[in-house]
């Protein structure tokens, strides 16, 4: 143990002292749900491996999703610290996302979404670092972020004949595709049916969503329309089942009302098999129908494209082991996760061993192609694997993650003895995450266990809680235990835990690549234009530390404003607002970026514009006015009320002394 490990420990083992101290003190300290006994040793061992000292990395990046706020954090691991939120269905002033022309037009109108499952993009089955994609569970709806700059670059949908976007969106082993699959059922096309007509009229699809592997652009590729089951999880193939995918599904009782009850009557629903590449091959053959302008394939006339095999009652999760032999299905309403075998089961379907069929969609026999049962315990939802033969799966209804080991099996193993360890979790997990734990090469050194409850373990914020999520170390003695806590946003659903070596982002967006027509890079070239006719002015504005050129803007109230703003520092992190008084509009600006902002000066007077984010120790000083001169009055800055407005432009010598060093 080197000085520094012994100067953390001293540290630490002080401060639980004190804290002690003081809880002991002011006998305040309120009582903590699920509170664990942990000895002091194992205390400071969980510090240790957590402590990150100011100045230090951390070493993975975890994307977690926000659920119904819309967006992804960015988390460092093994500290757990937030780093950042990537704004991805709903605006954020933090970040000027949704208020500038470009990502307004992105959002479409919608100002939510419910995002649940990140995936990163691929290589040959593991993570290249390129793009990370994420799903809209409500408005139908799929998102590229670019972590180049981690910045959403494209949102893709509404998805044409999709209600309920969950099963998504999962990447395939060389990113040909995000796959996505209802969780709603609707007539399609869309039109309206009574609800009586469920089982007959409704349809639920899953969708293979193309993507350009120089680009990342999404488009829609195929679609397969099914039965109206609620289709929930996906997995894709990897190696040997490469060119597949998996989804889970409830309700193939077809049912409406009550689900807990309706859903719930069989024993088995099913997990979809695809082959995706037989789907590439019927639209390439013209045997797709166009539905709603996308390429859709009945795969009751198109043989080949889908399977359906029987899985334990109201399945959630379905996973792909690192070896892509095994697929994992977890029961949710049965104690046990069902692992199938990929050789038996394309066996099963090369030899038509079926059983019957859902509206024409083979049903593979059941008892050929099951691994085992593995009792897990309550409430399984989702499986990830360590890369040493492991697999970890999260029980909601226990509070605890179970460790088991995965195939080959002896023959006569004994079910029970699969089980190597439990570890309670606080409280109610939903999904969880290891490290690369979805691709070819897990890392197996950590996990991290996203709680939908956090009933009170934290400082009390009044009734809406945030969720916890808790970090445990997989790795240390081939064994699981507990090391940190921490809380989050409202809601995270999955994630990807990705080691910091895989990423490469940039520091600012360097001039030469700038290719917005209106960017700007002297306050010479600033200047503002009046249309009398078309009632436009059109503004390109400079931003440097610390002024913005030019410092008015002037406009007749009812015109319409389009302002352009580059942001010419060439430096990282500085970064410049644009925020508008009463105008309700804030953007912002990243060093070498130029954005747009647009807006009606439908009310007269005269309104600041101000940078918002600071920048400088004159950050203050950034500011200007738009006068919006009522109409009827006399525009005093151009002639005749058109044509380029006249300013005194800056000295750029003299605002550059206005810098500060570096
Ligand atoms: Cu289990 Cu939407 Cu993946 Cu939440 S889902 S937990
Ligand atoms: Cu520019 Cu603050």
């Amino acid at each position: 143990m080197n000085n520094r490990t012994m100067g953390v420990i001293a540290a630490v083992a002080a401060a639980i002292v004190v804290v002690g101290w003081f809880a002991t003190r002011s006998g305040r300290r309120p009582a903590v749900p699920g509170e664990q006994v942990m000895a002091t040793a194992d205390v400071q061992a969980a510090a240790l491996r957590t402590y990150v000292k100011p100045g230090d990395l951390d070493e993975y990046y975890l994307f977690y999703s926000g659920g119904h706020s819309g967006q992804v954090y960015v988390a460092g691991v093994p500290s757990m610290r937030h780093i950042a939120t990537i704004p991805v269905f709903t605006p954020y002033p933090g970040t000027g996302y949704g208020f500038d022309e470009e990502t307004k037009a992105m959002l479409g109108g919608y100002t939510w979404g419910d995002v649940h499952h990140p995936a990163l993009s691929k290589t040959n089955g593991d993570y290249d670092g390129r793009w990370l994609f994420v799903n809209d569970n409500a408005n139908n709806r799929v998102a590229r972020i670019d972590l180049r700059d981690f910045k959403t670059k494209q949102i893709l949908g509404p998805i044409p004949n999709t209600m309920g976007n969950h099963g998504s969106s999962m990447v395939t082993d060389n990113t040909e595709y995000a796959l996505v699959a209802t969780r709603f059922s609707v007539p399609v096309p869309q039109r309206y049916e009574p609800l009586e007509d469920y089982a007959t009229k409704y349809k639920g699809a899953v969708t293979g969503i193309k993507i350009d592997p120089n680009t990342g652009e999404m488009s829609i590729g195929w679609q397969i329309l099914t039965p109206p089951f609620n289709w929930d999880l996906g997995a894709t193939g990897k190696g040997p089942s490469h060119g597949w995918a998996f989804w889970t599904s409830y309700n193939s009782e077809r049912a409406t009302g009550k689900l807990e009850v309706t859903a719930s009557q069989r024993d088995r629903d099913y997990v979809a098999v695809v082959d995706w590449r037989a789907a590439e091959r019927a639209v390439r053959e013209g045997r797709a129908r166009r539905i709603s302008g996308v390429p859709v394939i009945d795969p009751a006339e198109v043989p080949g494209v889908m399977y359906l095999v029987p899985c334990a009652k109201s399945p959630h999760g379905v996973d792909v082991d690192p070896s892509g032999e095994y697929i994992i299905c977890s029961g949710k309403l049965s104690p046990t996760v069902t692992v199938y075998s990929w050789q038996k089961l394309k066996q099963a379907i090369d030899s038509k061993a079926f059983t019957g069929h859902e509206d024409g969609i083979p049903v593979i026999d059941y008892d050929q192609v099951v691994v085992m049962e593995v009792p897990v315990g309550l409430g399984p939802l989702h499986t990830q694997f360590d890369g040493r033969g492991n697999a970890y799966t999260s029980l909601f209804v226990e509070s605890a993650v179970v460790k088991w080991k995965l195939p080959p099996y002896e023959p006569g193993t004994d079910p029970e003895s699969l089980i190597l360890q439990k570890i309670p979790v606080h409280f109610n997990i939903g999904h969880l995450v290891t490290a690369h734990g979805d691709t070819r090469n897990p890392r197996g050194d950590y996990l991290v266990a996203m709680n939908k409850l956090s009933k009170g373990r934290h400082l009390n914020v009044g009734p809406s809680l945030p969720e916890s999520s808790q970090l445990i170390d997989i790795k240390t003695g081939d064994r699981m235990t507990m090391l940190y806590e921490a809380f989050t946003e409202p809601e995270p659903h999955f994630a990807q835990l990705v080691h910091r070596d895989v990423l490469n982002p940039i520091e600012f967006y360097p001039k030469e690549e700038n290719r917005n027509p209106n960017a700007i890079w002297s306050p010479q070239e600033a200047r503002v234009v009046r249309n009398a006719r078309t009632r436009t002015v059109e503004a390109w504005v400079y931003a440097i530390r610390t002024y913005f050129e030019p410092g008015r803007i002037q406009v007749q109230e009812g015109d319409t404003v389009i302002i352009h703003i580059t942001n010419a520092e060439q430096q990282r992190d500085e970064i410049h607002g644009f925020g508008i008084a009463e105008y309700n509009k804030n953007i912002v600006i990243d060093p070498g970026e130029t954005k747009t902002v647009k807006f009606v000066a439908d009310k007269y007077g005269v309104y600041p514009y101000y940078c918002t984010n600071f920048c400088s120790a004159l950050h203050q000083e950034m500011q200007g006015y738009i006068e919006v001169v009522p109409r009827g009055m006399r525009l005093t800055m151009y002639d005749n009320g058109e044509g380029e407005m006249r300013f005194e432009r800056r000295e750029p010598a003299l605002a550059m002394a206005g810098h500060e060093g570096h």
